[in-house]
């Protein structure tokens, strides 16, 4: 049982999650000759529950290893700033990649934000390599691994899990199966109909678990995280859901079949539709509770827009800053 207070924690986040990427489709949408944001946009909606439940189930002191739709794992509790991303997603000076990259494609190591690489299920390699460090140093940490379903046909995600279970990492796996890679539906690429169950061929547990249920993937990634940590790991929560946009803004995603889509649609898909069910129906919390989350919610987002749109890009000169120089 968690305390009303991390109900409510968990709401906010998911709320922010889903939020700040409406705004960010907004801008994106609306955007003609003058671009705002220069990159693509990759929204995480209807599996906000994911990020966010399982960011929520680990340390602040424990590392994160993103892809495209970790938005929310990212925000909870501060791991990274939402005025930087932002302003990341708009190729200013004070984004992450100070205008370099956008989107989510950073890191940040201070927060033990794990550089987001570029190559699907390469995260896991690197995952898998400062999991190996950590238990070297015996530092009682444990990295949480996002990938898609899609990530599991790379022969990366082999190597990483046949290592990290080889050499026990203190690694929590979370595939975020939301059955699209792309418009590749599930059952065309991922054979055996069931991620979870490839990690007892690597000598690990595993769960496979509603990833709609934002208090389900808490539980499990809570459960994981407890067993890496003490050298019980790495585990692999597979988390089913729907992706209920395009892979990308650009991508009108009409290969999802009508029925498929109007069945995802449905409120009690919804992560937050069902966590507000269920708070409201257990008396976790009341209506008030729930819209002034709701009103802080949009406090930050509209001061976190407003602050990154007002920075300044990079200055030119600086362009070859930062880059690496060989054959000296
Ligand atoms: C090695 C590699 N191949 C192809 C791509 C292009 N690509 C980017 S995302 C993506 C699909 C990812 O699907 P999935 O892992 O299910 O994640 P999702 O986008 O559904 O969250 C592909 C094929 C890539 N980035 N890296």
């Amino acid at each position: 049982m968690l305390n009303n207070g991390v109900y409510l924690d968990l709401y906010y986040w998911l709320v922010l999650t889903r939020r700040a990427e409406e705004k960010l489709r907004e801008v994106y949408r609306s955007q003609k000759d003058e671009k705002l944001i220069f990159g693509n946009i990759y929204l995480s909606t209807l599996q906000e529950a994911i990020a966010v439940g399982a960011a929520c189930a680990v340390r602040p002191t424990d590392w994160i290893s993103h892809t495209h739709r970790e938005l929310g794992a990212l925000l909870v509790r501060g791991r990274c700033d939402l005025e930087k991303i932002f302003a990341n997603y708009l190729a200013k000076q004070t984004g992450y990649t100070r205008g370099r990259d956008s989107g989510l494609n950073f890191g940040n190591m201070e927060n033990r934000v794990i550089l987001k690489h570029p190559f699907m299920a390469v995260n896991l390699l690197v995952a898998a390599g400062v999991a190996w460090e950590i238990k070297n140093q015996k530092r009682g940490e444990i990295v949480l691994a996002f990938l898609g379903d899609g990530a599991t046909s790379e022969g990366f995600t082999h190597e990483a899990m046949n290592a990290a279970g080889l050499w026990k990492l203190p690694i929590v796996f979370v595939c975020n199966n939301n059955q699209l890679a792309i418009s590749t539906p599930f059952e065309k690429q991922v054979a055996g109909g069931n991620i979870a169950q490839r990690a007892a061929a690597y000598g690990f547990k595993s769960a496979r678990i509603d990833g709609t249920d934002v208090l389900k993937v808490h539980k499990a990634v809570s459960m994981a995280a407890d067993l890496a940590r003490v050298g019980d790991g790495p585990v692999l929560v597979e988390c089913v859901g729907f992706r209920l946009s395009g892979h990308a803004e650009h991508d009108a995603a009409d290969y999802i079949p009508e029925e498929i889509w109007n069945e995802w649609k449905k409120p009690e898909h919804d992560p937050i539709v069902k966590f507000q069910r269920y708070l409201i129906g257990n008396r976790l919390a009341n209506e008030t509770d729930l819209r002034e989350r709701e009103r802080m919610v949009d406090e930050e987002i509209a001061s976190a827009w407003e602050k990154a749109k007002s920075q300044p890009f990079p200055a030119p000169e600086s362009s070859l800053d930062d880059l690496f120089k060989g054959g000296e």
